[in-house]
């Protein structure tokens, strides 16, 4: 008798926020980028994405595989996707091969549904968890025994910062040197128990899809910017180095000085790119000087401010520092013109 039954698996994935920022990639097809990076994995309660993947013998042929994006059909067409369904179909395959008594995932149509709770394509790292919950589904759904290390090679070619999102607490990607990209994959530095004080507070200055898509925005920095040769040559090794040894030693003024001299050497080079990209706003600069202040009063380092691609901000914080900061950050916002009451939407989220 025909195999009608539908096979089924769902997982979801958390947004990360890099602290040392990915941005170029040395071979665009495999997806392999000019520097390594390293994030922070943000509690799923807040910022997640939840996947369903399914497949059937039952499922229209024609159709092939399809993607249902919060509630949206999504095109899958695109040669980063496709190259994901390649790799996990392969990996499916192999199994199979290897025991026939196997049902025959891997020559179905697969459908996957899609949602997150946050806004998409904002800056918010949305592609990140997004491609991280679509391998880990169909990876769950084929039953693959992939660690999240292999995971993350297949995650990255999907979206690079989305190698990240396979892991929590505090992840590395290494850039790795080998062509075929085997060494470009993500590893966690310390688990998010290592340093359960970190907080993160979101602030959306604006919801709206961004001007420039990082695929795009990282390849005009690559071809047109000095500035960002000494960025990967120089500055991001450093950064890389001073940051593992501050999470290890749980030293907030130096995770604090590095994240923030990150983000301003990224949009430095984002400046410096012909013509130049502009992700930050004058509501973003005023998040700045917030953070400056909040730091100033304190009298030591309490906040950091991060921005990707995009406007809105992502400050890190320790718990016990929350009246400081949070207290202090939205009293001081609340005078500032672009934060007030719906353009600023906050989100604190621990490190998951
Ligand atoms: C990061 N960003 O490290 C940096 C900081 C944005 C600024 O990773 O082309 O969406 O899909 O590999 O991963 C955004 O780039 O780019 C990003 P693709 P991706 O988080």
């Amino acid at each position: 008798m025909a195999d009608t039954k539908v096979y089924r698996a769902s997982t979801t994935a958390p947004v990360n926020i890099a602290v040392v920022k990915y941005w170029g990639k040395r071979d665009p097809k495999l997806n392999l980028p000019t520097n390594s990076s390293l994030s922070v994995t943000l509690s799923q309660a807040d910022l997640r994405t939840l996947t369903t993947a399914s497949c059937s013998a039952a499922y229209p042929a024609p159709e092939g595989d399809s993607l249902l994006l919060n509630g949206e059909p999504s095109d899958v067409s695109g040669a980063r996707t496709q190259a994901c369904f390649r790799e996990l179909r392969a990996r499916r395959a192999a199994l199979e091969a290897a025991d026939p008594s196997l049902p025959k995932l891997s020559t179905m149509p697969l459908r996957l549904v899609s949602e997150n709770n946050f806004p998409t394509a904002a800056g918010l790292a949305s592609s990140a968890a997004g491609f991280a919950a679509f391998v880990r589904a169909i990876a769950n759904l084929y039953e693959l025994p992939a660690s999240p290390s292999e995971l993350s090679l297949i995650a990255r070619q999907g979206s690079g910062s989305a190698c990240r999102s396979l892991f929590g607490g505090y992840v590395a990607w290494r850039m790795g040197s080998a062509p075929d990209g085997s060494d470009s994959r993500a590893d966690q530095v310390a688990p998010a128990s290592h340093w359960p004080e970190m907080r993160a507070l979101i602030l959306v200055a604006s919801a709206a899809k961004k001007g420039v898509s990082s695929t795009s925005g990282m390849q005009q920095t690559v071809a047109t910017s000095g500035l960002f040769r000494e960025r990967i040559t120089t500055v991001v090794p450093e950064n890389m180095d001073k940051m593992e040894k501050a999470i290890a030693a749980r030293d907030f003024a130096a995770f604090a000085e590095v994240t923030m001299r990150d983000s301003n050497s990224f949009h430095a080079t984002c400046a410096d790119t012909y013509p130049p990209i502009f992700y930050m706003n004058d509501v973003s600069r005023a998040a700045i000087r917030a953070v400056e202040a909040v730091n100033a009063a304190a009298g030591r380092t309490v906040a950091a401010y991060t921005f990707d691609a995009g406007p809105n901000a992502v400050i890190y914080y320790l718990e016990q520092d929350t009246a400081a900061v949070v207290g202090t950050f939205y009293h001081l916002l609340g005078g500032l013109d672009g934060w007030k009451a719906d353009s600023l939407k906050g989100a604190q989220s621990a490190v998951a």
